[in-house]
């Protein structure tokens, strides 16, 4: 079995609107199993790093503002082709132009206040779990 994973964060406008606990429903029932997670308030430093690649477009600032502005539950997730299946269940970047039944239909109020993020390749989902987990932090997908 490919035992392949990507990296989740689920965004403030989630956790605030105490969506934490159906969005996680969602991930398990769409067959993601949470290899780490944790809730943290990132600083602005972390936020502007984790998005950097975004830095000077029009919507960055806001975007760091939002990211910081509350508490933000990160994850490891993995299941077969996990990577593509994510992106699937979370939705176009866009909440309007996401299909029905995905994550941001369901839970985001705008492009910026989208409710999730999903890594777009798995060199970033290695980045991004690393910048958020440690080893120790982590555990590894068992067969099943
Ligand atoms: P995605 O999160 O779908 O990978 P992205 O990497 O292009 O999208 O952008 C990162 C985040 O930046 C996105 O989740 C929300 C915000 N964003 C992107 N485009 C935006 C826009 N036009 N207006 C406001 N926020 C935007
Ligand atoms: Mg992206």
């Amino acid at each position: 079995m490919n035992n392949d994973f990507t990296f989740a964060i689920i965004k403030p406008n989630a956790v605030k609107n105490k969506k934490t606990g159906p969005i996680l429903a969602m991930i398990n029932d769409a067959g993601f199993r949470i290899c780490a997670m944790k809730m943290i308030l990132l600083t602005k430093q972390q936020a502007q790093a984790f998005y950097r690649v975004h830095s000077g477009r029009p919507f960055y600032d806001g975007l760091i503002e939002f990211m910081t502005s509350g508490p933000v539950v990160a994850m490891i997730l993995s299941r077969e082709n996990a990577l593509e299946e994510f992106r699937r269940l979370i939705g176009e970047t866009d909440p309007s132009k996401a299909e029905s039944g995905t994550i941001r239909k369901i839970f985001a109020s705008s492009v910026q206040m989208n409710a999730i993020h999903g890594s777009d390749s798995q060199e970033n989902a290695i980045k991004e779990a690393a910048f958020f987990f440690s080893e120790f932090e982590r555990f590894y997908p068992v067969e099943e």
